[in-house]
């Protein structure tokens, strides 16, 4: 057989510290965290009420839409939780996932590169595998970075990014978890971790070809490399779930984009698209503004006046952003089910609620009945006892208990309750 090109050369990888073991301790956190984000990821889908048109507007879903249910309103924070961990577990898993994909490099050099049927079936899974994870971590976290490189639509690619992702991860999982299992029984980590520099053997040659074949000397321990691997891991970890989490450690919160972004007291949180940079204009909101409610059989228009003038509620609420970030606030104003009384339409089983910004995929969106009969659903007038700031959505904006954030629509103009959607 002729010699293989480099890098294709068995012997070009040469850390000593590369093995089954090695590679499985990775496997392992990964077996924890990656279930985590399908779940989330899954649930964030859900959460969205995708079956309320115009709420996702993705072409074809079809069978993946299979698993979906009324996204409910309690706890308040569930929406908050789902995404916190979304975005904070993803960003800390990526040393994590560079690590493991590191450690089985040599495999991507496999020489020559298709020897049977089944070894390319397994090349085709690895490679969907792979495409797929580095796909929706580069596409997550510029998404929560609100950095939009690409053409295409991130809440579509991600979504089969995902599935392509969860079908490549099942089969891998398959194949590789009786290896993994036996790999890390046959080394301890605690006695790996007693070990320095001078202990640090290479693995014993492997079928697998991750073990090099003419190993270099150590340059660090595998001690030291699960530590960096480790210490990277926290350190994002403490430098993203600030924006969750809130409180002091939002200020630790360096990756989040929103988080910065603050109005002045008591509208001091983060905004998400300020007025301005949507094109609201102070007179569409002045004392001409008025909110047109719209039944099956009535319609109504209403001055803020009046809406202040109607029984008012408060409740403490979060926004919780897909993007990861969320803070709670105060908010009073009226309960949707009272709106929704006055057009006559108290069984509605949606209602379409339209901003005044002009186009866009904020600019509208869908409640579910569930989320319309919620009495701490409010068409928000004032936030921590002071009237919405403009970037917060004055004159009025929804404000929905457990809804990802993208659903709380401000500056609305019109409210339409439809009956059996
Ligand atoms: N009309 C309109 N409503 C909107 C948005 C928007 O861009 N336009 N952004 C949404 C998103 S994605 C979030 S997370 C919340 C953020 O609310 P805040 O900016 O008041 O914090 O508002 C939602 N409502
Ligand atoms: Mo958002």
């Amino acid at each position: 057989m002729p010699r293989a090109p480099w890098p294709f050369r068995s012997t070009v990888w040469r850390s000593p510290l590369r093995g089954p073991w090695l590679t499985s301790v990775f496997g392992a956190v990964l077996l924890v965290g990656i279930p985590l984000m399908i779940l989330t990821g899954l649930l964030s889908y859900a959460a969205y009420n995708p079956g309320l048109s115009p709420n996702d507007l993705t072409p074809g879903r079809g069978l993946f839409g299979f698993y979906l249910f009324d996204w409910p309103t309690r706890p308040v924070w569930l929406y908050r939780l789902n995404q916190g961990l979304h975005v904070t577990v993803g960003i800390a898993l990526v040393p994590i996932l560079l690590a493991k994909l590191w450690s089985v490099i040599p495999k991507l050099f496999d020489w020559p590169p298709v020897r049977s049927v089944a070894m390319a079936l397994e090349r085709i899974t690895i490679a969907l595998l792979v495409g797929s994870v580095l796909f929706e971590f580069v596409t997550g976290i510029l998404n929560s970075q609100v950095f939009y490189p690409w053409k295409f639509s991130f809440y579509e690619a991600h979504l089969y990014g995902a599935w392509v992702f969860i079908g490549a991860f099942v089969t891998h999982l398959a194949l590789k978890l009786p290896t993994m299992v036996r790999s890390l029984r046959r080394r301890s980590l605690r006695a790996e971790l007693r070990k320095g520099i001078a202990d640090t053997e290479p693995e014993p040659p492997d079928e697998h070809g991750l073990v090099a074949e003419r190993p270099d000397p150590p340059t660090i321990s595998r001690r030291g490399a699960l530590g960096l691997v480790a210490a990277s891991s926290l350190g994002l970890l403490g430098l993203t779930a600030g924006q969750s989490i809130g409180g002091r450690l939002r200020s630790l919160a360096l990756f989040s984009p929103r988080g910065g972004s603050y109005g002045s007291a008591p509208n001091d949180f983060p905004v998400n698209k300020t007025a301005a940079s949507v094109g609201i204009k102070a007179e569409e909101t002045g004392p001409n503004w008025r909110l047109a409610l719209k039944g099956s059989s009535s319609e109504r228009s209403i001055s803020r006046d009046e809406l202040m003038a109607m029984p008012q509620h408060t409740y403490d609420l979060p926004i919780a952003c897909v993007e990861g970030w969320s803070v709670v606030a105060t908010w009073t104003g009226v309960r949707i089910a009272d709106l929704a009384r006055m057009v006559g339409a108290s069984g509605a089983d949606a209602v379409l609620v339209e901003s005044l910004e002009k186009g866009g995929a904020f600019a509208q969106a869908s409640l579910s009945g569930r989320q319309i009969r919620d009495q701490q659903s409010l068409l928000a007038l004032q936030v921590n006892g002071a009237d919405l700031s403009m970037d917060h959505g004055f004159p009025a904006r929804v404000i929905v208990p457990a809804a990802p954030g993208v659903h709380n629509t401000k500056w609305v103009r019109q409210m339409t309750f439809m009956e059996s959607v």
